[in-house]
């Protein structure tokens, strides 16, 4: 059959003709120009409240590899920012490129980063993941971007576990890593409604950007590039370049956490 992914014939330009939401009103990524962006000064500190022993695996899922969270109490969280409430931790992934030159889903006055984090937490006022992802206060994703710089030996545990997850469907056990540790200095950030970024494209979710990113070098950014795509016993087609790119503005507003 055919589902979608990120080449020619199923890539973002294609996902219209079954998810017709990616034309809609609030769909992500976007292009943040940081002098359009309003600062808010009723915009609170973030506040990452992560417990290592909550990491349970990492998976090759055909589109990304995710690290997965045991979210079935209040150990790992999201509160403060722009939300209100509580937002647990499901997953964190990454999108990338092909080249160090792009990989990000936002980009920042047209520049695109070599990739991007996501840590994606959902709303606690809702029974689970499955029910809060449909709901326009659903979900709270927080993006960081990854540049091109010195090894960035925080990210390495995860690069060294990519051996064990090369084709589409492997997972192995990721326990006890606190995502804190990912994570830049500063926690400014810019903030919009948006969607998810892969089908469904559910315009389900509160975006928080990063303002400073974090450091990866270009050779943890090759073993990115070494996963497959494909499952074991396929051709095998590299997984790269698997990031959406920015889609229209349309009535919405950046907000910045910081002047
Ligand atoms: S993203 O952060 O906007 N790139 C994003 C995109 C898609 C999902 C999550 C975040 N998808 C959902 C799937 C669910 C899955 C869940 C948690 O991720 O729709 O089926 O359970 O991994
Ligand atoms: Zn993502």
């Amino acid at each position: 059959s055919h589902s979608w992914g990120y080449g020619p014939s199923n890539g973002p330009d294609k996902w219209v003709e079954g998810f017709p939401i990616a034309d809609g009103p609030r769909q992500s990524p976007i292009d943040i120009v940081p002098g359009q962006a309003d600062f808010d000064s009723a915009l609170q500190a973030l506040s990452l409240k992560y417990d290592a022993a909550t990491s349970k695996s990492i998976i090759n899922n055909g589109h990304t590899f995710q690290v997965d969270f045991g979210d079935d109490s209040d150990s790992s969280t999201l509160t403060g920012g722009p939300i209100s409430g509580t937002y647990r931790l499901r997953q964190f992934h990454f999108h990338w490129g092909g080249a160090d030159d792009r990989g990000s889903e936002h980009t920042i006055a047209g520049t695109k980063y070599a990739a991007e984090l996501h840590l994606v937490h959902w709303n606690t006022k809702y029974p689970s993941f499955g029910d809060a992802v449909s709901q326009p206060d659903g979900l709270a994703v927080v993006g960081v971007f990854l540049q091109i710089g010195d090894d960035n030996s925080q990210l390495q545990t995860v690069v060294d576990a990519l051996d064990a997850i090369k084709g589409k469907g492997q997972q192995t056990t990721f326990e006890n890593f606190d995502p804190t540790v990912l994570l830049p200095g500063s926690l400014d950030y810019w903030t919009y409604l948006g969607s998810l970024t892969t089908p469904p494209l559910l315009e389900s979710v509160t975006w928080i950007v990063l303002k400073e990113p974090i450091s990866v070098s270009s050779g943890q950014m090759t073993k990115f590039r070494s996963l497959l795509f494909t499952p074991e016993g396929d051709e095998p087609s590299c997984m790269m370049d698997n990031y959406r790119p920015p889609q229209p503005l349309k009535d919405r507003k950046v907000r910045a956490s910081f002047q």
